[in-house]
């Protein structure tokens, strides 16, 4: 299989932590849908990334039907509970939380992007304030050593995600200071060699 993405994009991170943690074989194509011939715009209707690509040429796109496919595929290594719905609940509320901060601050880099006269302080100061509150609530319900208590999970995936793109968007954003907690895990898990791998690009 074959994941068109690209490394900055905080949602194909996700998938690729998926895709690594797991242990499954695939192809890593940087393949923004902002560039002219990109298989994205050709195979995914909505042209975004994360898009799977599988071997027969289904195309499986947004990253949690992604990582819920993914992570049906092997009994290793689960990461989003099966037996226990609470459980499932849980994990898939850490991925919408993750999820809601990187579209947040997607909206703050677009809006950002404007030139200043046009930006809407209003939905800056919506979207921030969002991040800021999804950042207090997980810093409220973090676990040790994982967001779940001991084993990894699509949690810590789809957090690790977002808080890497906060770096990389909203480096002024001092969420390690007012966040100890999260500080912590979030080195534990910088070290894990699925973030280190996509870091490399
Ligand atoms: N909910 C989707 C969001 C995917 C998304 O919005 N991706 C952005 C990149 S971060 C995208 O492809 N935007 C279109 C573009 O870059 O042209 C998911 O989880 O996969």
């Amino acid at each position: 299989m074959k994941l068109l993405g690209s490394n900055t994009s905080p949602y194909v991170r996700k998938a690729r932590l998926v895709l690594l943690e797991k242990s499954i074989p695939h192809e890593y194509v940087v393949d923004p849908p902002t560039e002219p011939g990109s298989l994205v715009l050709k195979l995914n209707p909505l042209g975004r990334i994360p898009t799977l690509i599988l071997d027969d040429g289904f195309c499986v796109f947004d990253s949690s039907v992604i990582a819920d496919y993914v992570d049906s595929l092997s009994e290793s290594q689960i990461l989003i509970p099966r037996e226990d719905s609470r459980a499932r609940l849980r994990v898939k509320r850490w991925e919408a939380l993750a999820d809601g901060i990187m579209d947040s601050a997607i909206v703050v880099r677009v809006e950002s992007l404007r030139p200043s006269e046009q930006q809407s302080p209003a939905l800056l100061e919506l979207h921030n304030t969002a991040i800021t509150k999804a950042l207090n609530y997980a810093s409220e319900l973090i676990g040790s050593p994982w967001c779940e208590g001991e084993a990894i999970t699509l949690a810590d995936l789809a957090l690790v995600s977002a808080l890497l793109y906060l770096d990389l968007r909203q480096a002024e954003r001092d969420w390690r200071g007012s966040h100890k907690n999260l500080a912590n895990w979030f080195e534990r898990i910088s070290a894990r060699r699925s973030v280190v791998v996509s870091r490399e690009g």
